[in-house]
């Protein structure tokens, strides 16, 4: 067996729309979610915002040939909805200059040679429709709305872009946004998650049906979804903490991975939740099931599972970094929840094909190095913890797909750039290049010169 990654591997980097472009009310675009609620008092870390970012819906040109100069081969990006239709429903009017935009960047990208991988939504859900009816709550009308969206970017790129993701990790929308409220719209509850929840799968599967019966057969590009899972390895042999590991990953994976990929929620789940579990009607079932054309994943650490705790949205386990002798996982990032721990990501790779038995594009991985926001650019560019994370986790990669067997297709670094990280605000830097906010100069980090290296020698000519 060949030591490489096949020829067609694909590598790049990802970002998402809120987080990079600025601009927030330029050319016809109004308030997304995210607008509103970072604007709100305390909900992030010194009151960061996405106003202006990386400013990246002027400088876009310039991500572009950075991304050449990095050698990528492709590049994820999502669409912001309140760009293209400000208001968001399917009867409000389409706006022109937010269409023309993207179609700017995704024929810069193919001109240089670089694949786009599009995902439609990346949480920033334009204000207008969590004003009319709540949102993602509102099934009959969110997934309408959001099929008619969808609609909108198949019609208009579809001839360039053959690569759809639906939505970004549908679980931080329904948890973070609907039950611990860290997130737009910043709900709290143990009830709305799971109907939240619900209603991404759907809207998820109405979109992808859509694309298949009216634009596969002559757009000839796939589409499927991206979910995050961090590894969940048993805290110790006990039978009640392996068996809290398979429960942490139907909390966090299942529910939302057997439904579309095998056809019905984990046990463990209905168990759990009982009746606040919406069911699909048969007819809704028969479009769930089977709707990605791949598994899109991003992953970032392993957590250490124990049974117990009263943690329901969870599954009623507990997590820590901290291994039964006292050691920790790995080299730990600026932020509490990752850890460096490259086994796990093999484990989890073999895992999701041994499950669900499809080609596995991950869509993220990535790392925060310390105090990357208050040491000087001098010192940041020479990122050694980051550095260490890519090569443990890219050879990781390698083993799963040149020793394991796992068809593993691409892999996408978190992220082209240092930018706005959601609550964490401006504290948090996971580019592999640097962005200094005052002037929007970016500069290289070594960790971006690492990757380039690494995929030019493991990717077979
Ligand atoms: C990805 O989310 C996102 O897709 C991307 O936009 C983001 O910038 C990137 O990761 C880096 O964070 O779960 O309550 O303990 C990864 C999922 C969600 C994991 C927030 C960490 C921290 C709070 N992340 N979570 S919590």
């Amino acid at each position: 067996m060949s030591t490489k990654l096949p020829s067609d591997f694909v590598w790049g980097y990802a970002t998402a729309s809120y987080q990079i472009e600025g601009s927030v009310d330029v050319d016809g675009r109004l308030p997304s979610i995210w607008d509103t609620f970072s604007h709100r008092e305390g909900a992030t870390k010194d009151g960061g915002n996405g106003d202006v970012t990386t400013d990246s819906y002027r400088r876009w040109k310039e991500d572009v040939a950075l991304l050449k100069q990095y050698g990528v081969k492709a590049y994820r990006f999502s669409v912001s909805w309140s760009r293209v239709i400000p208001l968001g429903g399917r009867d409000d009017p389409v706006n022109d200059a937010g269409i023309k935009h993207y179609r700017d960047l995704v024929e810069e990208l193919v001109r240089n040679d670089i694949t786009p991988f599009v995902t439609l939504y990346h949480w920033d859900l334009p204000q207008g429709l969590q004003d009319r009816y709540g949102g993602w709550l509102n099934k009959e009308e969110i997934v309408k709305d959001y099929v008619n969206y969808a609609r909108l970017l198949f019609e208009s790129y579809g001839d360039l872009v053959k690569n759809w993701i639906t939505h970004n990790e549908p679980w931080c929308v329904s948890v973070l946004g609907h039950a611990t409220g860290v997130f737009a719209p910043g709900h709290t509850g143990n009830t709305e998650n799971w109907i939240v929840g619900h209603n991404l799968i759907l809207a998820h599967a109405y979109a992808v049906k859509l694309y298949r019966e009216q634009y596969k057969p002559s757009q000839g590009g796939q589409i499927g979804i991206t979910l995050d899972l961090q590894w969940q390895l048993p805290w110790d042999d006990s039978p009640e903490n392996i068996e809290a590991a398979q429960r942490g990953i139907d909390f966090k994976l299942g529910r939302f991975a057997d439904p579309i990929y095998k056809g019905f929620y984990p046990d463990s789940v209905k168990e759990l939740i009982g009746d606040r579990l919406p069911e699909f009607t048969e007819e809704e079932l028969a479009v769930v099931k089977g709707s990605s054309d791949f598994f899109g994943l991003n992953t970032y650490t392993t957590q250490l599972v124990q049974d117990g705790g009263d943690n329901e949205i969870q599954g009623n386990v507990k997590y820590t970094f901290t291994r039964p002798d006292g050691t920790q996982l790995g080299t730990q990032a600026h932020v509490p929840w990752l850890q460096t721990y490259p086994e796990g990501f093999r484990s989890l790779l073999n895992y999701l094909w041994k499950t669900y038995q499809l080609p596995i594009y991950v869509t993220e991985n990535g790392f925060a190095a310390k105090y990357e926001n208050t040491r000087p650019v001098e010192e940041v560019v020479h990122d050694t913890d980051r550095i260490e994370y890519y090569e443990g986790y890219a050879n990781a990669l390698l083993r799963a797909v040149t020793e394991d067997g796992v068809p593993v297709k691409s892999y996408f670094a978190w992220s082209l750039l240092d930018n706005f990280e959601w609550a964490d605000g401006y504290d948090t830097r996971f580019g592999v290049t640097y962005v200094d906010y005052s002037s929007q100069k970016r500069t290289p980090k070594d960790s971006a010169k690492f990757l380039t290296k690494w995929f030019n020698e493991h990717i077979s000519s």
